[in-house]
């Protein structure tokens, strides 16, 4: 179930600070708080689910091609194009500490020395 006070919420409604990258009627972007890479930036829709499952499964579609529109502005926003990972933690097991669904996009130029 959706905790209203989760932080995203809170961001979203204005609550805490947040340095944006992109924002649009259906997404928010913005700087993660406690970066892991050089380049740390979280996506999350503007309505209420819980993580990737309550989203794919919930949200209408046309607000489906909204995010991933979002994120494909953020990712060009930060000229970002074919050197960034993206994660989307789902449960507490797997590290999602915010239940409120977000895709982080990262890059460090260490990626593209590992290939
Ligand atoms: P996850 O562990 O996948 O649920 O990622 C949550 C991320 O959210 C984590 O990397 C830290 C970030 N975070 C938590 N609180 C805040 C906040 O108040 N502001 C910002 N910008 N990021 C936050």
């Amino acid at each position: 179930m959706y905790d209203k006070n989760n932080v995203f919420a809170k961001i979203l409604r204005g609550e805490i600070p947040n340095k944006t990258v992109y924002s649009d009627d259906n997404v928010l972007a913005f700087y993660d708080v406690a970066p892991r890479a050089r380049v740390h930036v979280l996506v999350i829709p503007r309505g209420e689910y819980t993580d990737i499952f309550d989203f794919t499964q919930n949200a209408p579609a046309d607000v489906q091609v909204a995010f991933w529109n979002g994120f494909r502005n953020t990712v060009e926003k930060l000229g970002l194009r074919d050197n960034f990972r993206t994660v989307a933690n789902t449960g507490r097991g797997a590290g999602q500490s915010v239940m409120h669904f977000h895709i982080h996009i990262m890059s460090d130029e260490r990626f593209v020395e590992d290939f």
